[in-house]
């Protein structure tokens, strides 16, 4: 009982009109990697060098959503949501990453935002989830210009497709992951350790932002435009000249790179010197920052943890770590990080729900303009079926906590307009595989059986009894 009173109490806390959803990727959910004319994605090379992914497998099969468009659907309307964020495979609708369509990639989204929009649920696009069609990396990837140019060609297909039936449109989902995950440590595909070039990559990956937000924008000016960042509140381990130093580098190029060039149109000046000690800036050429700052209606906030930064690498502490610690911040590789005691999740990350509320209402202060949604937020835990049922009391703690502090963020003025749980169902979790579980929805990876989890169950009744009070205003 108790619970169901703070349910209702955390429902009232959310203003109306507020978008409540759940989020998935292409590579991690679709599988069929070899139908009806779909190209290779950088992923797919990835998967098949061992090593690269902890248990072997691969997103060939993934969850079977290609094939699962009925099943996937009534799955988020059982869960009573209004939104779906899921991301399109550039390699689906163009093999090659050129201008030359494959209509049967186009049909599976087309069929699938009708399926949404029958239910009533929004569909909220991803335009690029990290699977770059392999010839374009084969010609050079994110650090060669010409991918984020096919990237705006790209975003007028889908959009010329798609655009009559979807106005949400996130460009590039976390650039940071793609540019140095993929170009710095090479722990995500396609695996490359060249430093200077994830900053070029990085470059042409908001390049590809710009025009592809630009294209959209003049195609239907009432789109919702926007870019998904990943964020984390950063902290000095101590208040030593090089551990604050430490703090400001990843503060800079976390929170700040991306963040500054979409909505300032500039990089942050201190960054951009740490950067010279290994780039010459050459690729940027006079323009760039215009395009890249293109009109942003919504900010797109994925947010999971927190970091405690020491300047003296040699500190790191395994579980504190994030992915691609140390050789992931090119011109960092002295930086470390450590446990602030924090618990954490099977992923090893600090759960830290005051930290989104301070993500939230930092990013508010520093750009009032512009609305913000949180487009991906939750948490692995492993998961155990109990007589047919899921309990996962922890995957549900964080939630609760996680609405809770946006609930603050909007008593602090904020203006919140959506939430999109991470996610939608158990999926190919990138380097981790299928080892670490997400979703409101357990999915059985040999039989491809879902079960709604305690934690699907209690969100979706959030999402009806914050509706149901809105309706009754
Ligand atoms: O699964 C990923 C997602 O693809 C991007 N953001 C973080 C999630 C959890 O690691």
């Amino acid at each position: 009982m108790t619970n169901e009173i703070e349910t209702a109490a955390l429902a009232a806390r959310f203003p109306t009109g507020f978008t409540w959803g759940a989020a998935t990727s292409s590579y991690q959910v679709e599988g069929s990697t070899g139908a009806d004319g779909r190209g290779p994605s950088i992923w797919d090379a990835f998967v098949n060098e061992p090593g690269r992914v902890v248990d072997g497998s691969n997103g060939d099969t993934a969850i079977d959503s290609y094939r699962s468009i009925p099943e996937d659907v009534a799955t988020i309307k059982a869960l009573g949501l209004g939104a779906y964020r899921f991301s399109l495979s550039w390699p689906r609708i163009c093999p090659d990453g050129d201008d030359r369509v494959n209509e049967a990639g186009l049909a599976y989204y087309s069929n699938l935002v009708d399926a949404l929009l029958a239910e009533g649920i929004t569909p909220w696009i991803t335009l690029y989830h990290w699977d770059l069609p392999q010839t374009l990396e084969d010609a050079g990837g994110w650090p060669v210009r010409a991918t984020a140019e096919r990237f705006g060609q790209f975003a007028s297909i889908a959009h010329a497709a798609l655009g009559d039936r979807v106005k949400h449109w996130i460009t590039v989902n976390e650039p940071w992951c793609a540019a140095f995950l993929g170009y710095a440590s090479g722990e995500h595909a396609p695996g490359r350790r060249e430093p200077a070039a994830s900053i070029a990559a990085a470059h042409h990956l908001m390049l590809g932002h710009g025009l592809a937000a630009r294209a959209i924008k003049a195609a239907d000016p009432e789109a919702v435009v926007s870019v998904g960042l990943n964020f984390y509140p950063i902290h000095a381990a101590t208040d030593t000249p090089v551990d604050l130093d430490a703090a400001r580098r990843v503060d800079g190029v976390q929170n700040r790179w991306f963040t500054e060039a979409a909505l300032r149109g500039a990089y942050p000046e201190d960054i951009v010197e740490d950067f010279k000690a290994i780039s010459d800036f050459s690729f940027v050429e006079d323009g760039d920052m215009e395009v890249i700052n293109a009109p942003v209606d919504v900010l797109s906030v994925n947010f999971y943890s927190r970091f405690t930064v020491t300047g003296n690498g040699g500190a790191t502490s395994a579980s504190a770590a994030p992915t691609g610690a140390g050789s992931a911040w090119p011109a960092n590789e002295h930086i470390g990080f450590v446990s602030s005691g924090l618990p954490v999740t099977d992923m090893g990350w600090e759960i830290d729900p005051a930290g989104l509320t301070e993500t939230l209402t930092r990013l508010h202060a520093s750009h009032p303009e512009v609305k913000l949604a949180v487009t991906e937020n939750g948490s692995a835990f492993p998961d155990k079926i109990e007589d047919g049922q899921i309990h996962d009391p922890e995957r549900l703690d964080y939630a609760r906590a996680h609405l809770a502090a946006c609930a603050d963020a909007v008593d602090a003025g904020v203006p919140l307009v959506g939430y999109f749980a991470w996610s939608l169902a158990d999926n190919f979790e990138w380097a981790w595989g299928y080892t670490k579980r997400f979703g409101l929805v357990y999915v059985d990876f040999e039989t491809g059986e879902r079960t709604v989890k305690d934690s699907g169950r209690w969100y979706g009744d959030l999402v009806r009894r914050a509706r149901a009070n809105r309706e009754a205003e």
